[in-house]
């Protein structure tokens, strides 16, 4: 039997553990990546394992996060991973050159080569063949010192596309498809690899949708084949000598396949407040909308902006609301400008935003009141937007750009007007200015690393006792997010590097008391329902808990960063044995928790009286130790 994609850029990159799904198993990591709200604690956690420079073949830090600068945090948080980046042998992408996952691919992304970022949107890589994983800081730390990613085998989902996109329907609605299907828990432990014939009708930037939007699936990852598609692609970035054919053997099994037929697709929205929550247009078409935004990792690129630019050119943005567009990178931006769609925009009356994440995490253009927001973004969780009572709908930059003109949701294909057509240039403007390369090891032993008083010491926890006990502090239902665990947005997000101040919010929006009672308890336990913690890959949704003293989390499942996020900061990840269990146990409960032996821990509900079967999340001897260490930071140095 032949190999997928998927096997065989594991394969080439193996160093422990059986290719069986499910397996534990160690890949060798060739790139890093980290953006500037993750970065700083990646940062520190590197300088605390005391390596000079980076072992990986390429390493990047990129500022794109934490843009808006209204006190001193975020430009000294800027300052700070600048200095650090020289300090051990990183490139820098300054703030002002894009989104790490748009610049990377553009710049960077090689097929066949690993690629591990704390963001989980990095998966964006597989649009040019590049196994590419989202992490916690901690983990992409220690992929820089050299030290092999460790991960579940993933089952291989085959995604076979046929027939071709028709107008008005784009990589979007493929994807949003796929999250109908599969849902926002159905692709944990699974990587979604596209084949078929309809794989050549897609260009790179509509790949990199697709892969960038399938961690809404909660996936491993997502991959796409590198093929001449890939190879014009990387040609026109300048990089054609990165390019080298990668396609599945014509016998490679997999675990399951979907089938697509691109051709029946029609335009399609995610409505509030989960990216699963999949509708067509023309279910929801007339209701009223108060914004639109374009831009975002998703859908940010020079085709998606000139499609938009297309639609808009020679007509006005409705008057009942606000269009905010932000470029994906500097590249796109000069792009959009020298061929005039940037003036078409701006004479439609779009506003436009720099080129950063922006308005997708809550930095600055926040929706009215009760507004309705239609967003070509990839997470559309309560309050992201900054606004609590807002609405997000995602979709298609063709169907933003359709509610712009229209106030309303409309079917890009009701506006009657033509469909645009843009081709991916021969060649890209390829200026890299903005992106400082590493110093000579020579060089970078002069460099002082600036740390301004936003940045706080990093906590170490201590080795976990035989016993836990405390109280339930809070009990959640399904799919909680790890926006709900630790919110984002312009006031919180400049607090990453400051955990006693960041500690303070979390679980803001379900229930403001948390942190406090956490405190005045000596912390205690979390429980939750199925996916605990999906979204981002933020660990101060692990580490700000650790920091208010919760010992363990008893979940019916959970997603793979977050479950890895807390292992690695030492808090007990556990599922109910019997889901029903789940329902016995309330808030305010006391429990006991004997960890004399981790691996078969003993729950008792001293309130109810009762035993509680459980099973610990841990999967390997590694995380085993790891947990038994007091957390990953520990165990990597030692102590
Ligand atoms: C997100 O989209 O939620 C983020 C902000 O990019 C996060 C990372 C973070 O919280 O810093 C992610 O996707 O991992
Ligand atoms: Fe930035 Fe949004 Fe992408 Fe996260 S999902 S990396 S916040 S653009």
């Amino acid at each position: 039997m032949g190999y997928n994609v998927t096997q065989k850029i594991i394969k080439a990159h193996l160093v422990d553990g059986r290719m069986k799904a499910g397996s534990p198993i160690a890949i060798r990591m060739d790139q890093t990546l980290t953006q500037d709200a993750t970065g700083t604690m990646a940062y520190l956690q590197f300088e605390a394992m005391g390596v000079d420079r980076v072992k990986t073949d390429l390493s990047v830090s990129y500022v794109d996060h934490n843009m808006l600068q209204t006190g001193f945090e975020n430009p000294d948080d800027h300052r700070f991973l600048q200095s650090i980046a020289a300090k051990h042998g990183l490139y820098f992408s300054r703030p002002g050159n894009g989104i790490c996952h748009q610049v990377h691919l553009e710049r960077f992304g090689k097929p066949g080569t690993t690629l591990i970022g704390s963001d989980s949107h990095t998966p964006t890589g597989g649009g040019i063949g590049q196994m590419a994983i989202g992490a916690g800081g901690l983990d992409v730390a220690l992929a820089m010192a050299g030290q092999p990613f460790n991960l579940k085998m993933p089952r291989v989902i085959g995604v076979k596309l046929s027939g071709e996109l028709r107008p008005f329907v784009s990589a979007k609605d493929v994807i949003l498809e796929v999250l109908r299907i599969k849902t926002v828990k159905g692709g944990v432990g699974c990587v979604f690899e596209y084949l078929g014939d309809g794989v050549e009708t897609l260009d790179v930037p509509a790949r990199a949708t697709i892969t960038n939007m399938g961690a809404e699936l909660g996936a491993t990852t997502s991959l796409f084949p590198s093929d001449a598609v890939t190879k014009k692609f990387l040609k026109a970035q300048g990089r054609e000598a990165d390019w080298s054919r990668l396609v599945a053997d014509k016998t490679a099994a997999y675990d399951e396949v979907l089938d697509i037929d691109l051709g029946n697709l029609e335009p399609m929205v995610a409505m509030p407040h989960m990216p699963d929550k999949v509708q067509k247009v023309s279910e929801v078409k007339g209701m009223k909308v108060h914004q639109v935004a374009i831009g975002s990792c998703t859908n940010s690129s020079y085709k998606d902006l000139m499609t938009v630019a297309g639609m808009l050119k020679g007509r006005s943005v409705h008057t009942s609301l606000s269009l905010g567009i932000s470029p994906g990178s500097r590249q796109v931006l000069e792009m959009i400008t020298e061929s005039g769609g940037l003036a078409d925009m701006i004479k439609a009356g779009a506003r436009i935003l720099e080129s950063g994440c922006g308005p997708c995490i809550g930095m600055g253009f926040a929706p009215p009141s009760a507004g309705v927001t239609v967003r070509s973004f990839n997470r559309n969780f309560e309050g992201r937007s900054g606004t609590k009572t807002a609405s997000v709908i995602l979709a298609s930059p063709e169907t933003c750009a359709a509610a712009a003109l229209t106030g309303e949701m409309t079917d890009p294909r009701d506006l009657g007007i033509a469909p645009v057509a843009v081709k991916i240039p021969k060649a890209f403007a390829t200026d890299d200015t903005m992106v400082i390369p590493p110093l000579s090891a020579e060089e970078a032993k002069k460099v002082e690393i600036i740390r301004g008083p936003n940045i706080a010491p990093l906590p170490r926890k201590e080795r976990p006792g035989a016993t836990l006990s405390g109280v339930v502090l809070l009990k959640t239902g399904d799919n909680i997010t790890t926006d709900h665990i630790m919110p984002a947005g312009a006031k919180i997000l400049p607090l990453r590097s400051n955990l006693p101040k960041i500690s303070e919010h979390v679980f803001e929006a379900v229930d403001p008391t948390f942190p406090k009672r956490a405190m005045e308890m000596g912390g205690g336990f979390v429980l939750g329902g199925e996916n605990y913690g999906q979204g981002s890959s933020r660990e101060h949704a692990a580490l700000a808990p650790m920091y208010l003293g919760v010992k363990a989390v008893i979940t019916k499942s959970f997603a793979r960063i977050h479950l890895a996020n807390l292992i690695n900061f030492g808090i007990l990840p556990l599922t109910f044995k019997d889901a029903a269990d789940y329902d016995r146990v309330d808030q305010g409960d006391e429990l006991e928790l004997d960890i004399a032996d981790v691996m078969k821990p003993r729950l008792t509900d001293k309130t109810k009286n009762l035993k509680i079967a459980v099973v610990p999340q841990i999967f390997s001897d590694r995380d085993r130790e790891l947990f038994l260490a007091g957390g990953a930071l520990n165990y990597a140095s030692g102590k």
